[in-house]
């Protein structure tokens, strides 16, 4: 049976902004209150989905959520109706009301944890919803995309859901930003890597000392578990602190994987040695042949990795066994890696193609091509039991890209936020947005 990867982009959301929300994503904190212009933003993500199906890739997309959350300001005591909740948000605790409109959803390699059917004790695709517990803005968000994955992935013969793991920074977890799988070919046992920033409970492995590590090691155990994997499957590194510290605040910063490649930079990982011996020899066991592409730090510093988002790229398997590697723009304005970037694909190796796009929206905020997508490996019976409103389409992409030029603006700043106009408009927005990607009630705003 045919499998395949489909990449399910995070449509970007009406209230796109600059909040300045994340510290330790050096992105977000330096173009904190910067104007935002949500209608580029989205178009930008449209335009890579579009690409990438062009290109005869499997592409999905995901729907952003219900913002401003005025339910979860509700929970923090504001009252009234909706624009008096808005309203006294902004007089009274405006950090909050911009947590409350972040379309951070759009991220969606932190969505959840997926693990495709040929890894799980019961066949089935599992999916993790991830707390995102280390940013108030984001730990919003899993009651929603539970939501959304369940009317995407609805048949319970194919596909199980678990919710998200407890709400504490004991089990903070970021989804597949922090877990990439490696295997043969998509429909085969592959091995899933999960690198973990901090343990919660054990004191031995070492942590970040300014930025916070989202991601501990007893929430990755938890996922592996909870998705039935066994322990043959499974690998378990640790990201290297210092580079924590220089902003690499998720791995997929620093790190990417595909098929039987690993692409990651010298400084990314502890005991990397003992990791890429286990990896290898976990991917033999299912037939693989493990690689690893090394980027050593005298060509591509961290900080450049941070800049340039070098590693936030996708790395896709072509029909004739290479692979393709989609980069933000930012990579061809950085020197350095933009010949790097040139010396890899004219080196043999199994890297031989990059794509520049422009996600300048979405990168001002810390996340590039690789933040956007969630990838769910499918085989033929899987992928026909998607909802198929959610595949992208020649005339999803045309109704997409219409309904986005119908409701968004072109500018939005702070103050914009406490217009409880804009409100309204999302919520008329989305509730046709729901209607074209067939995915039925999942708003509070539809539910309650
Ligand atoms: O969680 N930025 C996101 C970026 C997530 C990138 N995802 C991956 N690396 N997979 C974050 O830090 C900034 C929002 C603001 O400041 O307005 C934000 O949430």
């Amino acid at each position: 049976m045919k499998s395949f990867e489909v990449n399910f982009d995070g449509l970007v959301g009406p209230t796109h902004n600059y909040g300045g929300l994340s510290y330790g994503n050096v992105a977000s904190q330096s173009n904190s209150q910067q104007s935002s212009n949500p209608k580029e933003a989205a178009l930008q993500g449209l335009a890579k989905m579009k690409a990438l199906m062009d290109m005869g890739f499997q592409q999905g997309v995901l729907a952003p959520q219900e913002r401003p959350d005025v339910a979860a300001l509700r929970r923090l005591g504001f009252a009234g109706n909706d624009a008096q909740v808005i309203q006294q948000a902004a007089k009274e605790a405006m950090p909050l009301l911009v947590a409350s409109c972040s379309a951070s959803s759009m991220w969606v390699a932190n969505a959840a944890t997926v693990s495709p059917s040929a890894d799980t004790a019961d066949g089935r695709v599992h999916f993790t919803a991830a707390n995102l517990n280390c940013k108030y803005h984001r730990s919003i968000e899993h009651p929603t995309t539970s939501r959304v994955l369940g009317a995407m992935f609805a048949d319970q013969q194919h596909f199980a859901h678990h919710a998200a793991l407890p709400a504490v920074a004991q089990f903070g977890d970021e989804g597949a930003a922090n877990h990439t799988r490696f295997c043969r070919s998509y429909g085969e046992a592959g091995v899933e890597f999960f690198v973990f920033g901090r343990s919660a409970f054990d004191t031995r492995y070492p942590a970040p000392q300014k930025y916070p590590a989202r991601q501990t090691l007893e929430a990755s155990r938890a996922v592996a578990r909870l998705h039935g994997l066994r322990d043959e499957g499974v690998v378990y590194a640790q990201q290297n602190p210092f580079v924590i510290d220089q902003g690499v605040f998720h791995n997929d910063v620093i790190a990417v994987g595909n098929g039987e490649v690993l692409f990651y930079h010298e400084d990314a990982f502890l005991e990397t040695e003992r990791m890429l011996a286990e990896l290898s020899s976990k991917l033999a066991n299912v037939g693989g042949k493990f690689q690893s592409v090394c980027v050593p730090r005298s060509a591509v510093t961290v900080d450049d990795a941070v800049r340039s988002y070098l590693f936030n790229s996708q790395l896709l398997s072509r029909p004739d066994g290479s692979m393709l590697l989609i980069v933000p723009e930012e990579c061809r304005s950085n020197a350095r890696v933009w010949q790097y970037l040139q010396g890899l694909t004219s080196s043999g190796g199994v890297i031989r193609e990059v794509k520049v796009f422009d996600l300048k929206q979405s990168m001002q905020n810390g996340g590039g091509p690789a933040c956007l997508r969630l990838r769910v490996a499918l085989n033929e019976t899987e992928l026909a039991a998607v909802n198929p409103g959610v595949i992208m389409t020649a005339s999803l992409y045309d109704s997409l890209t219409q309904w986005v030029e119908r409701h968004y603006r072109d500018r939005l700043t702070e103050s914009d936020l406490a217009d409880p106009q804009l409100l309204l408009e999302c919520r008329s927005a989305l509730d046709e947005l729901t209607q074209i990607l067939k995915l039925g009630a999942v708003y509070p705003f539809q539910i309650n």
